[in-house]
């Protein structure tokens, strides 16, 4: 047992605690008893000014860093706005990497994604398949800043003994998702769809692309959960795969979420919308065989993901739709 594990007073900051990840890791630390977790908002802490972020650290003094605070986005998002893609991410991760080193925190996890590994890596996608292919032209500026990110984690750890991991999850999608339509992954994009041409009785609804790449979708609780598994359990300069194990056609998931809405009418597909990588499945192997493994089914995570939207949209102030 890690001293993670065993104390609870450790001081843990969640960098990008209103972030998708990041509020699924506070929810989850919560949970477990933790009693000094560190937030920032944007507005308070710019994580791309690196003497702020010095600052912070100074003064605050983490133990423990779950780094998931970044830019990121959908297909369209990503190639609109590979500029800010790709500089935003790698300030950030460099800015708080490099104070977690010198304020010595003890143990840092660094959140990639799956967009790192290769356009065409055989499938399942093992971690080993890092840098041996091109990559995915709709959002090479953020892998190649993820990738940054993972290779600056095994470089403190080389030359400074530092501990820091870094998880590659899956699509993730969950509580506190973006539902915009034109930045939001697709998950949320056709919950959002299916759900509004429901209210306004619809004859159609329109998805992206051909409806044939495959993705595989992990609920962001599950994430959390592997994420401090992880903190407790592994250290190792190898990034970990965080997946569900399986993945299914964008068209049969905008079935699932047609009929988790109760739409009833058509499904057509926009073929001028790019489609994106064909097929990103992970080997989830390695995370498995340390003892971990998902608890939430797709349809479950649709189910509730579609009552937190509607609850969200009910609430009015607070949300980010
Ligand atoms: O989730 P998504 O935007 O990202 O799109 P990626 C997945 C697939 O769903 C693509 C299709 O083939 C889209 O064309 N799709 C269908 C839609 N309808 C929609 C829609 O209404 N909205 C959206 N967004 N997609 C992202 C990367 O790739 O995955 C990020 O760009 C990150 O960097 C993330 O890695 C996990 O899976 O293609």
């Amino acid at each position: 047992m890690s001293h993670f594990a065993n104390k609870l007073s450790a001081s843990v900051y969640v960098a990008g605690h209103r972030g998708l990840v990041g509020s699924a890791i506070v929810r989850l630390l919560t949970q477990r008893g933790y009693n000094s977790i560190i937030m920032k908002s944007s507005g308070e802490l710019d994580l791309r000014r690196g003497p702020e972020v010095d600052d912070f650290f100074r003064k605050q003094r983490p133990e423990y860093v779950f780094l998931a605070a970044g830019r990121v986005g959908g297909i369209y998002a990503n190639s609109s706005y590979p500029a800010q893609f790709i500089y935003d991410n790698l300030m950030i991760q460099s800015n708080v990497i490099d104070a977690a080193f010198r304020h010595r925190v003890k143990k840092l996890l660094f959140l990639g994604s799956s967009c790192i590994y290769p356009r065409c890596a055989p499938q399942p996608i093992r971690e080993e398949y890092l840098l041996t292919g091109a990559l995915e032209p709709t959002n090479e500026p953020y892998a190649v800043a993820k990738i940054a990110g993972i290779k600056m984690c095994q470089a403190y750890n080389q030359q400074y003994g530092a501990d820091f991991i870094s998880v590659m999850p899956t699509n993730l999608y969950g509580p506190e998702d973006n539902f915009n339509p034109e930045t939001s992954h697709v998950l949320p994009a056709l919950i959002r769809k299916f759900h509004e041409a429901r209210e306004r009785g619809g004859d159609s609804v329109t998805v992206w692309g051909t409806g044939q790449p495959r993705r595989e979708f992990l609920h962001v609780d599950d994430l959390a959960d592997a994420c401090l598994f992880l903190m407790r359990n592994y250290s190792g300069d190898s990034p970990v795969n965080a997946g569900a194990g399986e993945d299914l056609p964008i068209s049969e998931l905008a079935g699932m979420i047609r009929e988790v809405v109760g739409y009833r009418g058509e499904i057509r597909y926009d073929h001028s919308k790019p489609d994106g990588a064909p097929r990103k499945l992970l080997d989830v192997s390695r995370l498995r065989n340390m003892g971990w493994q998902p608890k939430i089914s797709l349809e479950e995570g649709l189910k509730s993901t579609y009552q937190w939207y509607l609850r969200s949209t009910g609430q009015g102030a607070g949300t980010r739709l």
